[in-house]
């Protein structure tokens, strides 16, 4: 853990160190990802079966291509009680936050009388990426279909690898309860290959999203324009705000809660008092050797955790806006103000009663957020990922006599005389 203090003579220095440390896998992996989208282009379905045998070690003709929809009826009736209202609550609390997301369609006559506006509409298809092993969180899968759904695309496809045949209960459970249409057994890059282009038996999808290891975060980087992606993410972050009134036992275990999802996650917490600082410190390395997930918590914390100590909290949105971090708690009795002067977070969480890992799973609001400072320019997964915008004009014969001239002046000044011409024919010039 790095102990940073804004008293520090070289603070400047090592604080700009952290903000441009890269956590990102550094696999060279993309020499081997394009070998992987070509073959999938052009030997589809029989490219997806040596992969999957390969990297799976299954046989997709005998273990099956696909999970049938009733499969995943079964686990979801299969859950116990608890469990299913968990889920049911979340699902449901997800839908109405996207449902309020829903953008407006437009539709006006402005002052020059051409009527303009613009038309929202969904992907057709959609494909989701689900990883496999620990990393396939069913809170995902609601927090990829769900939006996906609400923005109203027809045919929702889930890939996920199947290594050595098993899979996710929980997922498959999820997988109904959010409404997915489809469901293959094909991982890595080649799934993400087949959901860009299509293959034989899958048919291609217009929008990728959901999470993946370098292979498949690369795959997506590579197909975009092909199709659309969500964004390239990397490893959780979670930036705590928090003074000393807080319980330090509650501070440390919010910084554990994303440490543990990966080795190169990052916890930061930034406070006003140093013997606060300190107690929290002990604090996580208590907390750690409780945690089942210690190893990954472990070396998150040891490799990429910071406590940096300021003199005021009005330090602290400076440093935050900096680090442009995918969560940022501020766990404070007014935490308005500095809110609002976080001009680059993910999402915020307010106040001392709101730890992150609500909005992980059931305030409502998407987990799938920007990291690696990219909340500097990018939002979390919302319906707009899986939508898209026509406008349209309607110009009559007296708005084109005002408009008109101007669009021929420029057609004649770029070089371009039958655009100049459509529009003189038809106002007779
Ligand atoms: N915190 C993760 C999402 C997640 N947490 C899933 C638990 N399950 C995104 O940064
Ligand atoms: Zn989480």
């Amino acid at each position: 853990m790095l102990r940073l203090s804004t008293r520090q003579p070289d603070f400047d220095k090592a604080f700009r160190r952290l903000v441009r440390d890269r956590r990102e896998s550094a696999d060279d992996v993309a020499r081997d990802v394009s070998l992987i989208l070509s073959d999938v282009r052009q030997r589809g379905d029989a490219a997806l079966l040596d992969y999957t045998r390969k990297f799976d070690g299954h046989d997709l003709e005998t273990s099956g291509w696909r999970i049938d929809a009733a499969v995943c009826r079964e686990a979801f009736d299969a859950l116990q009680p608890d469990l299913r209202a968990a889920l049911e609550l979340a699902a449901q609390r997800i839908r109405a936050y996207h449902e309020a997301q829903l953008p407006q369609n437009r539709d006006y006559v402005d002052d020059a009388g051409v009527r303009l506006g613009a038309i929202w509409r969904a992907v057709d298809a959609a494909g989701l990426y689900v990883p496999g092993g620990r990393a396939a969180y069913p809170s995902s899968l609601l927090m990829n279909a769900i939006p996906a759904k609400v923005a109203g695309v027809e045919r929702l496809v889930v890939m996920t690898p199947t290594p050595k045949g098993a899979i996710n209960p929980l997922v498959l459970a999820a997988a109904h309860l959010a409404g997915v249409d489809e469901i293959w057994r094909v991982g890595g890059a080649q799934g993400v290959a087949a959901l860009a282009y299509g293959t034989q038996k899958i048919a291609a999808v217009d929008v990728i999203t959901g999470p993946g290891n370098a292979w498949v975060a690369e795959a997506k980087r590579q197909l975009y324009g092909v199709v659309g992606i969500d964004m390239v993410a990397g490893p959780s972050e979670i930036l705590v705000i928090a003074d000393a009134k807080n319980d330090p036992e509650w501070i440390a275990a919010d910084l554990l809660s994303q440490a543990e999802h990966d080795p190169s996650s990052q916890s930061i917490l930034i406070t006003d008092d140093p013997v606060f600082a300190d107690t929290v410190a002990d604090r996580v390395q208590v907390e750690i050797a409780m945690l089942p997930t210690a190893r990954t918590a472990d070396a998150s914390w040891h490799k990429h955790g910071v406590i940096i100590e300021v003199e005021s909290l009005d330090e602290a949105p400076a440093l935050a806006n900096a680090l442009a971090a995918e969560h940022v708690e501020i766990a404070t009795d007014n935490p308005e103000a500095l809110m609002h002067a976080i001009r680059h977070a993910g999402s915020v969480f307010l106040g001392r009663m709101t730890p992150e890992a609500v909005g992980d799973y059931v305030a409502g609001p998407n987990h799938v957020l920007p990291t690696g400072r990219r909340a500097r320019f990018s939002s979390g997964l919302s319906v707009l990922d899986f939508m898209k915008r026509t406008s349209f004009i309607e110009v009559g014969e007296q708005a084109l006599r005002a408009i008109g001239p101007a669009a021929i002046a420029l057609a004649d000044a770029e070089g371009l005389p039958a655009h100049a011409r459509s529009i003189e024919l038809r106002l007779g010039i």
